[in-house]
């Protein structure tokens, strides 16, 4: 794959925010959703989709290393998102858009989405691809999407922590809500091939974890190999890999001085943001957005 340069020559502003069915998307991605949502969709895809920060990269990295028998060089031919398109992505006019860079690839291709289930594009249900969803409790995620936010230079301003959780819990944040995110591919699950796995089971038992991914695709792999796939995707080891690390980008875009993209990697980083009083207020939201669904989160290991 010849990976794309991405140059920075234009002046990069914060980008604006519109809506497609209610769900908070930056316009770039509005304007151009016909073609998102036109996407063609081959059998053999397979698609990670998540809630943005719930361990998309991580999880990249991992099927990665299982389709190439935990070959590291061969997983460092380029970056997470070059080898695996980001299909609702526009970054900026001059460059090809995500759906565009899935269409130039060879298949088998793994996709990366952070839509809602309902604005996931037809065809993937047409062709019964194979998804993988990852969940990552709410606390953790508006955290760490909070530092994304600040670090992050083309995604609207954050604000204050304050400010960005009361946003998050009121799902005025890009994709829309966390709650309404986790219980829609959550349902979806029972009718479609979909593998839903929690950030936090991955972090406690990555070997269990990565089996039943393993499983999922149909591969299997020598213990010395998933021994390798544990080691490599470990958040340390991803921390100082170029390839997975999202330094590639250029600074302009991605700040990594004001919080870096590989930034705690932890369960419970959450206690040191939320005040006692948000926690209470955050609970007790949380339990009418969730009330009736069976689906239970870990906030600490
Ligand atoms: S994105 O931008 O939506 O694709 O971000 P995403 O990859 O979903 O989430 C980034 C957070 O995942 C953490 N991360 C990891 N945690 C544990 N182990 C590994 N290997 C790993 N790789 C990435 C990353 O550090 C972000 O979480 P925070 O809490 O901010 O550290």
């Amino acid at each position: 794959m010849s990976a794309e340069t991405i140059k920075v020559d234009w002046e990069v502003t914060r980008y604006e925010v519109a809506e497609v069915e209610g769900i908070p998307l930056t316009k770039k991605m509005c304007d151009r959703w016909d073609k998102v949502w036109a996407f063609q969709a081959k059998p053999d895809d397979l698609l990670i989709s998540t809630y943005a920060k719930a361990g998309t990269t991580w999880t990249q990295e991992i099927v990665d290393m299982i389709q190439h028998d935990g070959d590291t060089e061969i997983c460092k031919r380029a970056s997470t998102y070059e080898r695996q398109p980001f299909i609702e992505w526009v970054l900026h006019e001059t460059l090809t858009p995500g759906w565009e860079q899935a269409e130039a690839m060879p298949s088998p291709r793994t996709l990366k989405t952070h839509l809602p289930v309902q604005l996931v594009p037809p065809s993937f249900w047409e062709q019964n691809c194979k998804i993988i969803y990852v969940a990552r409790n709410a606390k953790d995620n508006v955290v760490s999407y909070y530092h994304f936010h600040r670090m992050n230079q083309v995604l609207p301003e954050p604000g204050t922590w304050e400010e960005f959780l009361e946003n998050y819990m009121a799902g005025k944040v890009l994709w829309g809500s966390w709650y309404d995110h986790v219980k829609g591919w959550w349902k979806a699950k029972d009718h479609h091939r979909i593998l839903y796995l929690f950030y936090e089971d991955i972090k406690e038992n990555p070997r269990r974890e990565i089996q039943k991914i393993l499983q999922f695709m149909e591969k299997d792999l020598e213990k010395d190999i998933l021994d390798k796939i544990i080691h490599y995707t470990q958040f340390e080891v991803m921390k100082e890999n170029p390839m997975a690390n999202y330094t590639s980008l250029p600074p302009e875009i991605l700040n990594h001085e004001i919080s870096p993209f590989m930034r705690k990697g932890a369960v419970g980083d959450w206690k040191n943001y939320f005040t006692v009083a948000q926690n209470e207020r955050f609970d007790e939201d949380y339990k009418k957005k969730m009330a009736g669904a069976s689906l239970t989160f870990r906030t600490e290991l």
